[in-house]
Parts: structure tokens; sequence; C-alpha cells
């Protein structure tokens, strides 16, 4: 039996629908003390803290923390031809939908006559994406992350994963492969926290320090990269994946289900919540859910995601109100299986990602449907976008204004100046007037 939240009586003047629909609790400050010595180590005493924390976290020394060419080769030549199929569809969506993302390269505008001001668009240069390799070594997530990085244009992609002990101590083949398909041939065997220190910091002998690290993992790379942002940009702190599904009583109970289940798959900890007004859909998911979980492979797992207190089901009074607690809970991932499920869609306002009508479920975007699958998670939606083109550019503004135009508004910049008490801020312009040529001094 899922959770049930009843907030039918609820008049949503009065409450705060975020703090009543069920979410996984997400502490990376606790962690934070567990990574920061990592971290350190890793600063201070490089590839053989490295060796170190492989053998004590991931049972086995890599006897390459750079994964040679021939592996990524290998490992390409060795992949099946239909899972490649379905790698080159999504790469090919994703692609597809990340040049749109792109925009101009620079944008002019002309404030005054004389005065221009440029926004030029410039990639990031050098990126690291950590990719985990634990419970489900997770392929798309190379591809979604790295498309729009060149995409983009960055130069420099280097890729982590954890080394395998099943795998002489590389990373996952089908991580390699995804590598070796997408041209990336900086790859390294190294996990966790030890992985993003490697990154922000640098490694003398293996790895130089990127610019950016992004990327998906446990708590423990969540906090590491707490720790090192600053020294380098973050993509964001990824929590556990979660799904909000909108209902009425028009949707298809197993469809329904079929999601909820397959977002428990990821994680213990993943959350999946129906939000309905149909007491008759809740009764049928739940049942399908029970019979799903239970002929399912990771059926422990989904049974502890669905039953933990971060599931459940939310009854609404109607669609209104169901608006309003999908918007307060600011899904990572939102369903909405209803009559007019666009017409809802258009007003939603806090949403990771939206998949509009029972033919778009989360698991089409998660491999090829052509969107992002990295997205705020923990009602990070309400102020965070999904990781796209943009998310590895940096908006920098070129201004140029000529002679006649700085003399304009030379008499506005010093009374602005002096009524922040700067006056030699004033005074940079006022040198300018009074010495254009810069002949008098
Ligand atoms: N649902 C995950 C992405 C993923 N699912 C990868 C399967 N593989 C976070 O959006
Ligand atoms: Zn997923």
């Amino acid at each position: 039996m899922l959770n049930v939240v009843d907030l039918r009586d609820q008049v949503d003047a009065e409450v705060d629908y975020s703090t009543m629909v069920p979410r996984a609790p997400f502490d990376v400050t606790a962690a934070l003390d567990i990574v920061a010595p990592v971290c350190q180590d890793v600063a201070a005493h490089g590839v053989d803290a490295l060796n170190r924390l492989s053998e004590k976290f991931d049972h086995v020394v890599p006897e390459h923390l750079r994964v040679p060419a021939a592996a990524l080769q290998d490992a390409l030549e060795a992949l099946d031809p239909t899972v490649r199929q379905a790698y080159e569809i999504a790469i090919e969506r994703r692609r597809i939908v990340a040049y749109q993302e792109l925009g101009p390269e620079q944008v002019d505008v002309e404030v005054a006559t004389g005065a221009i001001i440029s926004q030029k668009m410039i990639p990031v240069n050098r990126v690291g994406l950590y990719v985990p390799g634990g419970r489900a070594p997770l392929a798309s997530s190379v591809i979604h992350n790295v498309v729009p990085a060149q995409v983009a244009g960055v130069k420099q992609i280097a890729v982590t994963s954890p080394p395998q002990v099943d795998f002489g101590g590389l990373p996952h083949p089908s991580i390699l492969a995804v590598c070796a398909l997408l041209g990336i041939e900086e790859v390294y065997a190294v996990g966790g926290s030890q992985a993003v220190a490697m990154f922000a910091y640098g490694v003398a002998d293996l790895c130089r320090p990127v610019d950016m690290i992004c990327g998906p993992g446990n708590i423990y790379v969540a906090a590491a990269k707490r720790y090192v942002q600053g020294k380098v940009g973050i993509d964001s702190e990824a929590g556990p994946s979660e799904v909000a599904i909108l209902a009425d009583g028009t949707a298809i109970p197993s469809h329904v289900a079929a999601d909820m289940v397959s977002q428990a798959e990821h994680d213990p900890m993943a959350g999946a919540v129906l939000i309905t007004d149909s007491e008759e859909l809740a009764r049928r998911v739940d049942e399908v859910v029970a019979t799903q979980a239970a002929d399912a492979r990771h059926a422990d797992r989904i049974h502890e995601a669905l039953n933990g207190k971060q599931s459940g089901i939310v009854l609404v009074r109607d669609m209104e109100q169901g608006l309003a607690v999908a918007d307060a809970y600011a899904a990572e991932h939102l369903e909405i299986h209803t009559r007019d499920a666009y017409a809802l869609a258009q007003r939603i306002t806090n949403a990771g990602a939206i998949f509009v009508g029972t033919w778009s479920p989360v698991s089409l975007g998660d491999y090829l449907a052509g969107s992002t699958h990295v997205l705020p998670t923990g009602g990070g939606a309400k102020h965070s976008s999904g990781l796209n083109v943009k998310s590895f550019l940096r908006a920098v503004h070129l201004i140029r204004y000529e002679q006649g135009a700085t003399d304009a508004v030379a008499k506005d910049v010093m009374v602005f100046a002096d009524s922040e008490d700067l006056p030699s801020h004033g005074n940079a312009l006022r040198v300018r007037i009074e010495d254009p040529d810069g002949t008098r001094s």
C-alpha cells in the first residue's frame, strides 16, 4: 500500500504544500565532514592518494588511472550493435535539440549613438564529467552531459568513472563505449569524492584541473562538488531522483504505475508521487504498482523507494489544486496524464522537465527523447534549469563606447559616484573629459 496524503480539505492560500508532499531528506552538509579529508588528501598526495582511496572504496587499484585509448576502442568494438543503435539515436536527438539551445554567439545592442554593448557567449574551456558506476552504470548520463558541452564548444572534456573489480579496474565498458562514440579521449578510472577532487585541484602527472565539474553521483559526490565549488563551477548537487505524476480519471493506471516503478528502480531513496483528484485511479494505481513492483528485477529497492516517506499518493479536490501542489513540489520530472494535458503543462511554473500525456514517459526522456535528463532535484526546479548548452557558456559583456558617447553621460556617472561617496570613480570620467589626449599630466 502506497502512503496516502489527503489534501482535499486544505485551502491553498493557508498552507505550504511543499512541506506536505512526500519527499526524501537529502543532507549534503552532513557528508561534507566525510569528503573534506578525502579532497584534501588528493590535493596533497595526488596519485598515491587516488590509488589508496580506490583500494579502500572501490576495492581495486586500477592498473591505469588514465584509461588507455585501446581500451576505449575495444569497448566500442565489443558493443552490441542494437545497443549501439540506441546510443546513436540518443546522441542524435539530444544533439538536434542542443543546437536549438545554442542561440547566437554574439548579440550587439546600441544603447545610444556610439555606445555598443555586446553579449558574447564563450564556452567553458575545460569540463570534467563524473559518471557513477555503482548501482547502474549510466551510459545515458555520458550522452546527456557530453553532447550539450560539445555543442556549446567546450574544447576539453574529461570523463571519470569508478574502476570496476569485474572489469579489470577499468570503468564499466558501456561508459567507455559511449565515450569512444562521442570522441572523448580523456577518461579516468577514478570514482567518488576523490574523482571530484582530482578534477578540481588537478593531479600531477595525471590530470590537469578543470574549470567546471558536472555529472550525477551519490551524496558523497554531491558533497565533494559543494566542497570544491568556487574553485571550480559545478552543474548542480544532484539528490535522489523523483517523479510527480499529475493525473485525473482519464489516466491509464498501468502506465502511471509503470512510471512510478521505473523511478523507484533508481535507488531506495528515489521518490514517486501521484497527485490525483480521482480516488478510483488512486486505488487502481496502488494495485497495479504492487503487481509490477513484485515482478520487477530490482523489487527490493523498488519496494523500499515506494514505501519510503518520499513516495505516495496525494489526493486533491480538482486539477486546480493539483496544479498548486505540483508547483509547490517542483518535481525533477513532472508527468501530466489528464484531459488537455498540454494546456495544464503550460500553467506549471516549477518543474525540471514536463512530460505531457501518456505517450511521453520519463523513461523516454531518460534515454533518447532529445530533452535533457540532467534535471534539478529536491525542489531545485524553483530556481534552476536542467543541464543544457547554456550551462557550458558564459555570457560576457563587451563594452564599446566612443568618446562622444562617454562624454554625453560623464556628468551622470560623476553624480552617481558622488551619491555613493566614491568620488574617485567619478574622477575616472573627469580626467578623460578634462584631458582627453592624456597630454596634460
Ligand atoms: N532518471 C535519471 C536519468 C536516468 N534514468 C539515467 C535512467 N538512466 C535522472 O533524470
Ligand atoms: Zn531514470
